[in-house]
C-alpha cells in the first residue's frame, strides 16, 4: 500500500500545485521512523515517502551503505553524496496531496550524518566542502522546504538494542559509541537548538515507548501532523 501511494504521488507531478504541508520525521537509526510513516499511511490526503534505503543498497548494483560502514573513509563522500541526491529527489517530488510525510531529509544528512563523519576525519575536509556547495546551491534552488519537524527522541540505549534486534546487515558493526554521538548530533540540532538552525518547527515525541504504547503517542500529534489544527 505504501508503494502503490507513493507512485500515486510521483505519478501525479503534472498537477502543478504549490509545495504541500510537509512534515519531515527525523530521530536517531531505529527511533521507529519507519513505524510512524506507517502510522499515517491510512490517511488519503496524505503522500508517504519512506526513505530510499534501497536506492541507497543498489546503486548500478553496489550497495553503496555496506560500502560505507565497512570503510568509512574510503566510501563515506561517496555514500553521503548519493544520499543528497534521492533526498533532493524526495523533497522536490511532486505531489497533489495536501500533506507531505517524509522520512528523514536533506538536512539531518548534511546536518547529523555528514557532520559526524567530518568531526572524525572520516570525510576529508575537500568532500565536505564539495557536499557543502551542492547543499548551498539546493537550498537556494529548490524547493526542499519544510513546515513541521517531528523528532523521534530517544534514549542511545534503547535505539542500540532495537538495531541489535533487528539485525539489519550493514548495521552488524555499529558501535554503541556513534549511536550515542549520533544521538548527541540529533539533540543539538533540533533540541538543544545550538548546531544548525532548524528548518521548522519542531515537536518532540518521546519516541523510547515501545511499539504497542506508542499509537498513542502519534496520536497526540495527529492534528499538528495533519494540518488540522483548529
Ligand atoms: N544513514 C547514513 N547517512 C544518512 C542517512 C542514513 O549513514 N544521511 C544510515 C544510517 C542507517 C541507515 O542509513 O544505518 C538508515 O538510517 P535511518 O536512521 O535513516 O533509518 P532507520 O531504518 O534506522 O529508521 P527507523 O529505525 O527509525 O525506522
Amino acid at each position: 500500500k505504501l508503494v502503490s501511494k507513493m507512485a500515486n504521488a510521483v505519478g501525479s507531478s503534472k498537477v502543478d500545485l504549490t509545495r504541500p504541508f510537509t512534515v519531515i520525521v527525523e530521530g536517531n537509526i531505529g527511533s521507529g521512523k519507519t513505524t510512524f510513516l506507517n502510522h499515517f499511511n491510512k490517511y488519503d490526503n496524505v503522500a508517504m515517502f519512506a526513505e530510499p534505503i534501497e536506492m541507497w543498497r543498489n546503486c548500478n548494483g553496489y550497495n553503496l551503505l555496506d560500502l560505507m560502514y565497512k570503510d568509512t573513509a574510503k566510501w563515506s563522500f561517496t555514500f553521503q553524496s548519493y544520499v543528497q541526491l534521492t533526498m533532493l529527489r524526495q523533497h522536490t517530488y511532486k505531489t497533489s496531496h495536501p500533506v507531505k510525510l517524509m522520512e528523514r531529509s536533506i538536512y539531518s544528512a548534511r546536518y547529523c550524518f555528514v557532520e559526524k563523519m567530518a568531526r572524525d576525519g572520516l570525510m576529508p575536509t575537500p568532500s565536505v566542502a564539495v557536499i557543502d556547495k551542492w547543499f548551498k546551491y539546493i537550498t537556494e534552488n529548490e524547493d526542499v522546504g519544510v513546515d513541521l519537524i517531528v523528532y523521534l527522541r530517544t534514549f542511545p540505549e534503547v535505539v542500540y538494542e532495537r538495531i541489535l534486534k533487528r539485525n539489519r546487515s550493514e548495521e552488524r558493526t555499529v558501535p554503541f559509541e556513534y549511536i550515542k554521538a549520533l544521538h548527541v548530533m540529533h539533540e543539538d540540532w533540533l533540541y538543544n537548538k545550538k548546531t544548525h538552525s532548524c528548518p521548522a518547527p519542531v515537536i518532540v515525541l518521546d519516541a523510547n515507548l515501545d511499539k504497542s504504547v506508542i499509537e498513542e503517542e502519534y496520536e497526540k500529534y495527529e492534528p499538528h501532523i495533519l494540518n488540522k489544527l483548529p
